[in-house]
């Protein structure tokens, strides 16, 4: 399987997020991409390219014109501002607060944002645009006929909407790959989101439409981040409507409860009759994943992926989330292995 990397994903590195009332490292730190590039080299899964760049239209298709201007350049306003330090929000426009854009850098970035998890530095904004091509880039070598790929993707994408980031995300890579494929000639398209977490951005992007399938296995929200979407009633509104699929799950869960709503999941994407597959692939369901609360061990990684393969439909693996950093690559990798084991299974 080709993976598509870029090197300038080390260029956003944020430096705290606020944890049991402490500054702690980030927990979405740049040796995670290390740690899934180097499995990828020992396990010999296939070339590793750098992305081509595609520009900001694909990324247009999904995130609005004021957001991607917004944050292309809030690093500049920030420094021009005398600031050295990562940039983070700390107020948003919640309940009983007006949904007005205000003007001074501060209260635009509580605007655009809906938490502190998504600090800009100096080259976030260039890491994210290149995970951007990174998927596209893996993206386009389906269109032109592979029948997989995997864009190692850094920072992650799926908490990102239309216009806001949030939970380590700025722009939704799996949601413009699944556009692209859209923009490119088909009519179907799945996204399978096994990130522990929900995936709120890739929900609000697609969630009144009918040509892409939305479905997420995640920690239930109502303990978990990110707390207000991911709930099993949300359905899609709209021509969306029956289009979005969670399955909220409790913490404890183990591979026995996650596959069966993987099962579920995968039977809802052969009705949907989708052309091409799109898989948000988290792998903080670990069990010692160090902020979540799922309970797969390594082996379980391989199984996701053979389960995915048997669905035979071209598959976009881009990479989300994933903390437990020493076994991230084992993890990850694992599910492109199972992947391709299955497909060697039906085609020896
Ligand atoms: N700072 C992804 O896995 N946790 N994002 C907040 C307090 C946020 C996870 C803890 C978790 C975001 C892509
Ligand atoms: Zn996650």
């Amino acid at each position: 399987m080709l993976t598509i990397y870029s090197d300038d994903h080390r260029l956003h590195h944020g430096r705290c997020e606020l944890i049991d009332g402490q500054l702690m490292p980030c927990f979405e730190m740049p040796s995670r991409a290390d740690h899934v590039l180097e499995r990828i080299k020992i396990r010999e899964i296939g070339p590793v390219l750098a992305p081509q760049d595609f520009g900001r239209d694909p990324i247009l298709r999904v995130h609005t014109p004021d957001y991607l201007t917004f944050f292309e350049h809030a690093w500049q306003r920030w420094s021009d501002m005398g600031h050295t330090g990562d940039l983070l929000p700390f107020t948003w426009p919640a309940r009983t607060l007006r949904q007005v854009k205000p003007r001074g850098l501060l209260g635009e970035l509580g605007y655009y944002s809906f938490d502190a998890g998504a600090p800009i530095t100096a080259g976030t904004w260039q890491a994210a645009y290149s995970a951007a091509q990174v998927a596209l880039t893996a993206q386009a070598a389906i269109q032109n006929g592979a029948h997989s790929a995997f864009a190692l993707c850094r920072p992650p994408g799926h908490h990102a909407a239309s216009d806001v980031m949030g939970g380590y995300c700025y722009l939704n890579n799996a949601a413009i790959a699944a556009q692209a494929f859209l923009d490119q000639g088909h009519d179907r398209v799945a996204i399978l989101d096994v990130d522990y977490h929900h995936g709120n951005g890739t929900q609000e992007i697609f969630y009144s439409r009918s040509d892409v399938l939305f479905a997420s296995i995640h920690g239930h929200p109502q303990a978990e981040f990110p707390f207000f979407l991911g709930y099993a009633d949300e359905e899609g509104e709209g021509e969306g409507i029956g289009f979005n699929i969670n399955y909220p799950l409790p913490a404890g869960s183990d591979w026995t409860t996650w596959s069966a709503a993987l099962e579920q999941a995968c039977q809802r994407i052969e009705a949907h009759a989708a052309q091409v597959l799109v898989i948000s692939l988290g792998v903080d369901t670990f069990k010692d994943d160090p902020i979540s609360q799922f309970k797969l061990d390594s082996p379980d990684y391989l199984r996701m992926g053979e389960r995915i393969a048997r669905l035979g439909i071209p598959t976009l693996f881009v990479m989300e989330g994933g903390y437990a950093v020493a076994e991230i690559g084992i993890n990850a990798v694992n599910v492109l292995e199972g992947f391709e084991r299955a497909l060697q299974e039906v085609h020896p």
